[in-house]
């Protein structure tokens, strides 16, 4: 696991070089949920792919920017699916965005993963690791510093509510109003990593992207983005749901699965189950 880690270190240095200097023009292609990819986009999953590529342990790796998975060591044990630039629509405007990394032991499944990890590129970088439990790290000189544990209270106070609203169904409509009338803050950039991480650092709060009449399956990927944070806001003492169950017990049938999901500490998912139970 060791190695693993220190590679999404070397990752996230290089991709942080190239967010930094490199033309963030499109390239001519869709990735597989039929996204134009960036150039960067793709120069990043190339840059992933070579750290992992050295690694003895890796079975398998699946990113978000291919098709299909690729197979480096028949009879290792770990598999890997990873986002290399989540949110890359915001790069354009400068706003943060992240790479998110899902690690499986004998094939991709939410119940085989034993680590997630993302990186936020933001005025500065910073990488949560969650194994035994959820650590925060800082790039500074060029190496990453540990800096603590990050634990969720059981409320908070933000609220950042995914989709489009003219495509919500009126009960998800009446759940997000509900904690806006109890005080709680928006806050939505538009990139999950983002987004995820500053409910995890300030304590709690909700993170939704419901199923919506525009894509009754949710829009987030399981491999790559729910599934990670469901095992970082879990082992962070937060709880994860995709409105009824937890997220940990759902199946993945393709790589490029979606699901709605909601990411939040305990009160405010027992508010999701609430909301949604009978639905
Ligand atoms: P993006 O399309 O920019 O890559 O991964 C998908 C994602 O961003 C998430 O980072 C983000 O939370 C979500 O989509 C935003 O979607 P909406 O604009 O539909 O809210």
């Amino acid at each position: 696991m060791d190695n693993i880690f220190k590679a999404i270190q070397q990752s996230a240095k290089k991709i942080k070089q190239a967010i930094d200097t490199k033309d963030i023009g499109y390239s001519e292609s869709q990735n597989s949920s039929g996204e134009l990819q960036l150039q960067l986009d793709i120069k990043c999953d190339m840059i992933i792919e070579e750290e992992f590529s050295k690694i003895a342990s890796i079975n398998s790796i699946a990113s978000e920017e291919k098709e299909a998975a690729v197979q480096f060591h028949k009879q290792s044990p770990y598999f890997i699916a990873y986002d290399p630039i989540d949110g890359s629509s915001l790069l354009d405007v400068n706003l943060s965005v992240g790479s998110i990394f899902g690690i499986y032991k004998d094939g991709f499944e939410a119940k085989n993963m034993v680590a997630a990890c993302y990186v936020v590129y933001g005025p500065r970088v910073e990488m949560v690791f969650a194994h035994n439990k959820v650590k925060l790290h800082l790039l500074q000189n060029n190496s990453f510093e540990y800096i603590k544990e990050i634990r969720l209270n059981n409320k908070g106070k933000l609220n950042a509510p995914g989709g489009t609203q003219q495509n919500w169904k009126p009960y998800h409509k009446q759940l997000v109003d509900s904690l806006f009338s109890e005080g709680y803050r928006l806050r939505y950039s538009g990139g999950m990593v983002p987004d995820l991480h500053q409910i995890l650092l300030k304590g709690g709060g909700l993170f939704s992207y419901p199923a919506t009449s525009d894509k009754p399956h949710g829009k987030l990927r399981k491999l790559f983005e729910v599934f990670p944070f469901a095992f970082i806001y879990k082992k962070a003492g937060g709880f994860a749901v995709d409105s009824k169950q937890d997220i940990m017990e759902l199946g993945c049938s393709h790589i490029h699965d979606t699901s709605p999901c909601f990411f939040g500490s305990k009160y405010e998912i027992e508010k999701v189950i609430d909301a949604y139970k009978d639905r």
